[in-house]
């Protein structure tokens, strides 16, 4: 053990002077503390920016500190005094950057000038941005459409995501993945189906109607604390929260609110949860089927007596489709199959459902604990069968709640970055800008992985991200990655997708949302979509990192005039030069949505897109809600699990964002210094002979004939159900096979991994 990593029980709850201390320390580490605490007063306010972290809704009335802990982590690591000069590029080749740490590469600070890898000395060298733009453009030209991708993190934001679409669509592809295929593309699966919109139904005045909150896979401490506050508010009032997630999350235990001096002084903490139940990772769906069974028992015992029913039958009949045999799928299954693949007891299930059945009205939050499975989607719809037996749909203080992730992932979908042809209008925008779309299904995340793999895929065009650490199967991946024709990156900091790169690659450093945007026409604004689908403004509030950075439009407007041939209906220039006609140019593309784009985005709490399901209006194919019968309810159907092998799921710390690593604390689970952990039950450890401080290699237990191992975890006895295993994401990427991925939403099931243990030997 080296002397900086330490473990100890984590006793301090979320938020508290444990978020001011590190919110401080932050600012001061980049040397931004005078700066930062003034920016950070701009943070998620009407008329600053919009936190580059979480997606999570922003108040119309605003805290005087509307931000977090890692929120304000986030903005220090991005108005970091740190730069990265070109002549960084002069003393370490691409080759020794390989061997840096995901830390270390960030931490180096602001990219600042665009870079072209050079073959003969393997070092990123200076270019000018014309001369970046024309060799893109030139390459892109030489290859076919279908051979490019064009990624998209979900940071941009709808200006720039709409403008990247286009540029896309333009050269003749709809290659277009997102992060969100690695995260809640479940949703965006599940949910059209049962309830008719890709979205969640919960607005923030939900909060303060609601009778009970179910919560599903969603660590609400580290990765959307600002919701901590609905959540405290909705405690207070004696509203039960109902946690299923096989951890002890201390987010998700006790609170205590840093906005609050009189609960901070007194370290008085609020409990966040009335209920714990540490299921099984992957025993949602078991879980969910358990509850409604309950509820349907109790339902037929009520029937029978004369009495009240426990279901809403009315709203059954009226507004679902699909309830009957669904209520008869509930009664076959037995209890002893529930309680083995949720790993929950019926008693417990039973006191979750006496919650449920009590309420008026409920909210069902959940997050990558639910999407990342091979029934991924599954987990989503049996999330709002539970509700809609209930009609907890629709209706004020009730509805499915997806916790989204980066801040405008959401937005990003919404304006058409998809690689489903069927989900952007394409008849509109053919008509809009005098083109011909391509009509052919573009590729997924996966999809875009299996292309690279093969060698189909020639161009990486990554708008944010750092594609080969979030995505899966990192060994064949990375190696893959190094036979691109060409790479490019728009990114903010230096990063592992980089410094792995294509015979052909470029770098081209972007101003980050906090910054002030200067154009033609005047300072510029953005707008971003959040969690509960309310459009905000985004103005940029600090310097620019540097004078040679240009923004994000700028940059897809460059590689688009290099690329594509004069357009009359679409002059590039002039759109950024003036970010409102990119607004304008959105709203007739979607007017129900952005009508009025430039007038409403300053509104405080952000304009709602309309949501159908919120008023009980069904837009899917039976006209109803549906309800969906679950098929099996083993979460890794396709990874053997004999008795020596535990199921691995990987894990943020409070240290992340992501692939960001800010540092190797994780400060709530109690592990310092280290990130290189497998979180372990004490009785696993004593049936595989392993002791606490063991070092370990991971492998994966599949049957393919690729060797996939991570080495030097260390063994930390913890809080967790037996079989089950946790560790951090990206360190144990490299044991996801690509092909284990939800069903129909393909994500990367990141939540369920068959994994076997050696010790390592001592050195
Ligand atoms: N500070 C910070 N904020 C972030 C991020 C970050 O990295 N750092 N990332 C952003 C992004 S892109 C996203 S998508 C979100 C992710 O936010 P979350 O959805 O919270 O994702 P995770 O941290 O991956 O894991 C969520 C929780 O699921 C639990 N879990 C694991 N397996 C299961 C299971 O099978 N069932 C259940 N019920 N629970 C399970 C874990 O114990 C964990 O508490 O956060 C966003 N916000
Ligand atoms: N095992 C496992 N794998 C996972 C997950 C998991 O839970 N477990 N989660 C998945 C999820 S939910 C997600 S969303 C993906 C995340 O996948 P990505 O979105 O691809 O990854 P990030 O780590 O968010 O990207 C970080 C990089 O973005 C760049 N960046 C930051 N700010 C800006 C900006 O303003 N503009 C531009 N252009 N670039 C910027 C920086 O260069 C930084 O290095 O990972 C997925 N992978
Ligand atoms: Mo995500």
């Amino acid at each position: 053990m080296s002397k900086d990593e330490h473990f100890k029980p984590a006793y301090q709850p979320a938020g508290g002077w444990g978020s001011v201390k590190a919110v401080t320390s932050m600012l001061l580490k980049e040397g931004a503390a005078i700066n930062g605490s003034r920016i950070l007063l701009h943070q998620n306010k009407p008329d600053g920016f919009a936190c580059v972290s979480c997606a999570w809704a922003k108040p119309a009335h605003p805290h005087p500190f509307e931000f977090c802990s890692n929120g304000a982590q986030a903005t220090a690591w991005e108005i970091t005094s740190k730069r990265v000069p070109p002549d960084f590029f002069l003393r370490h080749t691409a080759t020794e950057l390989e061997g840096w740490s995901d830390h270390a590469l960030e931490e180096e600070g602001r990219l600042t000038s665009p870079l072209r890898w050079d073959a003969a000395t393997d070092k990123y060298l200076e270019v000018s941005w014309q001369q970046a733009f024309d060799e893109i453009g030139a390459e892109l030209k030489k290859l076919a459409p279908q051979s490019a991708v064009f990624y998209t993190s979900g940071r941009a934001s709808l200006e720039t995501s709409y403008m990247y679409q286009l540029l896309a669509r333009m050269y003749g592809c709809n290659n277009l993945p997102d992060s969100s295929n690695m995260c809640h593309e479940s949703t965006s699966v599940a949910l059209p189906e049962t309830i008719g919109v890709p979205i969640g139904t919960v607005a923030l005045d939900d909060f303060e109607q609601t009778d009970c909150v179910f919560f599903f896979g969603q660590n609400v401490g580290t990765n959307s604390p600002r919701m901590l506050h609905q959540l405290q508010e909705a405690r207070k009032r004696g509203v039960p929260v109902i946690t299923f997630n096989p951890l002890r999350e201390r987010g998700l235990v006790s609170f205590t609110n840093p906005q609050d001096p009189a609960q901070m002084l007194t370290a008085d903490e609020t409990g966040i949860s009335t209920q714990y139940h540490q299921l099984k990772a992957g025993g949602d769906s078991a879980a969910l089927m358990g509850l409604c069974k309950f509820l349907v028992e109790w339902d037929d015992a009520a029937q029978q007596a004369g009495r009240a029913r426990v279901l809403d039958e009315r709203f059954l009949a009226q507004h679902t489709h699909g309830h009957a045999e669904f209520l008869e799928a509930v009664r076959g299954w037995r209890w002893e199959d529930i309680e083995r693949e949720s790993g929950l007891a019926r008693k417990a299930l039973e006191m979750a459902a006496g919650a449920y059945a009590n309420a008026r009205a409920v909210i069902g939050i959940y997050g990558m604990g639910l999407t990342q499975h091979k029934k991924g989607v599954q987990n989503v719809q049996m999330l709002c069968n539970l509700l809609l037996l209930k009609g907890n749909i629709g209706k004020p203080g009730a509805g499915i709640c997806p916790v989204r992730g980066h801040s405008n992932v959401q937005g990003q979908r919404t304006v058409g970055i998809t690689e489903k042809p069927e989900l952007a209008p394409l008849d509109r925008l053919e008509k809009q800008y005098g083109f011909r779309a391509p009509r052919e299904k573009g590729l997924a995340t996966v999809e875009a992985c299996e292309g690279i793999l093969s060698g189909e895929v020639k161009a990486f065009v990554s708008l944010g991200g750092n594609f080969v650490r979030a995505a899966p199967e990192t060994a064949l991946l990375e190696a893959a990655w190094r036979r691109l024709r060409l790479s490019v990156q728009i990114a903010t900091k230096l990063n592992r997708s980089h410094v792995l790169h294509g015979e052909v690659a470029f770098i081209l450093p972007c101003l980050g949302r906090i910054e002030i945007d200067r154009q033609a026409g005047g300072e510029q604004s953005v707008s971003i979509e959040d969690s509960t689908g309310h459009m905000h403004g985004s103005r940029g509030v600090a310097e620019p990192a540097a004078d040679s950075l240009l923004s994000e439009p700028a940059i897809v407007a460059g590689i688009a005039r290099a690329l594509l041939p004069p357009n009359p209906k679409l002059d590039w220039e002039k759109w950024v030069g003036d970010y409102s006609l990119i607004r304008d140019a959105i709203a007739e593309t979607y007017p129900d949505i952005f009508h009025g784009f430039n007038e409403r985005m300053w509104r405080p709490g952000g304009f709602a897109r309309p949501i159908a399901a919120r008023k009980r209006e069904w837009k899917t194919k039976t006209g109803k809600a549906n309800f969906i019968v679950p098929e099996a309810l083993n979460e890794n159907p396709d990874m053997a699990e004999p008795a020596d092998v535990l199921r691995l799921f990987t894990l943020r710390s409070d240290g992340q964002f992501n692939t960001t690593v800010y540092h190797h604390d994780d400060r709530f689970r109690g592990v310092y210094g280290t990130r290189m952990v497998l979180l372990l039950n004490l009785a696993d450890m004593a049936r595989l002979g392993l002791a606490e401080g063991d070092r370990v290699t991971a492998a994966t237990h599949a049957s393919d004939g690729v060797a996939r191992s991570v080495a030097g975890l260390r063994i930390t006895p913890y809080d967790i159900p037996q079989g089950c295993a946790a560790g951090y994401f990206p360190e144990c990427n490299p044991l996801i096979p690509l092909w284990h991925h939800a069903e129909e939403s393909m994500v990367p099931a990141a939540k369920a991994i068959s994994i076997r243990l050696t010790r390592m030997e001592a050195p």
